[in-house]
């Protein structure tokens, strides 16, 4: 009996060591990343697979991964998606290869991808994501404004179901990529290894000077040092507000605990938006590295 993925029709029922396969070309594609930023379609993949996850509303239960959305106009032209057509078009080149993959399964194993092979944990993760219809796409406005602040997180994250400590634990992917002048407006790396996930984002809110940016762009910090790394104001809010600032000190102190804090709540992200009935199986799996599997 074949399983129904998007328009694709399967005669065979794929298996881990399938999604294997697929986690395996994209690592490929990440690496051939040529002048390409900082050498990496790393952190764009992640922001991909955060961003067809982020839209999810735990009342109205709409939005998330499930549907893969962001392939129809207007979602791939919302303000908040600028500069995702290049991810959407890198993993269009490893749909070419497997075609029974979803797109929600297949941009959420991106960033699964990436996140572990950036050095960082083991994100769970599971397929059962279906390719939805332009009609399944959210209103714009349900990812966050980096203009705004600690209210604003809590409104857009709260709506999703997560916590002030989950919200701290997930900002801390921007120790990953940068800001892109002529995608958000904003401009410049986190950190100093935006290909490498670590605590540093949180180490560097505490102990650098952070300094309004002189410039006509938008309102964004910079650090008063090298004046080469940036925060947003929604950064900045993780050491402002008393209650996220408890979560920042942890993570800034303890690698351990942000990367097991972040492993939950990405894994958490990432399913957002799929009915529980969809899932291949009951407990998610860890996807090997390509160091692991050289082992
Ligand atoms: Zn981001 N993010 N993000 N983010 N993000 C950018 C880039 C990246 C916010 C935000 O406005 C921006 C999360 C949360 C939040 C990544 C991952 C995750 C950029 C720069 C902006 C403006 C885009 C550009 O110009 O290219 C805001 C306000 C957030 C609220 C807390 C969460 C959660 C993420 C994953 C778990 C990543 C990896 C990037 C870097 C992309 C790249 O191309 O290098």
């Amino acid at each position: 009996s074949g399983v129904q993925s998007g328009k694709v029709a399967l005669n065979f029922t794929p298996a881990k060591e399938d999604y294997q396969k697929v986690y395996n070309k994209i690592v490929e594609f990440v690496e051939d990343a040529g002048d390409y930023d900082d050498g990496s379609y790393g952190p764009v993949l992640v922001r991909l697979a955060w961003h067809s996850s982020g839209t999810y509303d735990k009342e109205t239960k709409t939005g998330g991964s499930n549907y893969a959305t962001m392939r129809f106009e207007p979602e791939s032209t919302h303000g908040a998606n600028a500069g995702l057509n290049v991810a959407r078009d890198l993993m269009e080149k490893v749909k070419q290869e497997f075609p029974w993959i979803s797109y929600g399964d297949l941009w959420t194993l991106g960033g699964v991808c990436a996140i572990q092979e950036m050095s960082g944990p083991k994100i769970p993760w599971r397929p059962g994501r279906i390719d939805g219809l332009a009609a399944n796409a959210t209103p714009d406005g349900r990812l966050p404004d980096a203009t705004q602040g600690a209210d604003h997180l809590r409104n857009i994250f709260y709506r999703m179901g997560f916590n002030d400590q989950e919200i701290v634990a997930l900002s801390g992917a921007h120790a990953l990529g940068r800001c892109h002048a002529d995608r958000s407006g904003f401009e410049g790396p986190w950190t100093f290894s935006p290909t490498t996930l670590t605590n540093d984002y949180y180490k560097l809110l505490f102990d650098e000077k952070w300094v309004w940016k002189k410039w006509n762009g938008p309102k964004q910090l910079e650090d008063k040092k090298t004046r080469s790394l940036m925060m947003l104001p929604t950064d900045y809010v993780l050491i402002t507000d008393k209650s996220y600032k408890k979560f920042a000190r942890a993570y800034a102190d303890n690698q351990d605990l942000f990367f097991k804090d972040f492993s939950a709540a990405v894994s958490r992200l990432f399913e957002l938006g799929v009915p529980e009935s969809q899932w291949v199986t009951s407990e998610p799996w860890e996807m090997k590295t390509k160091e692991e599997q050289e082992a």
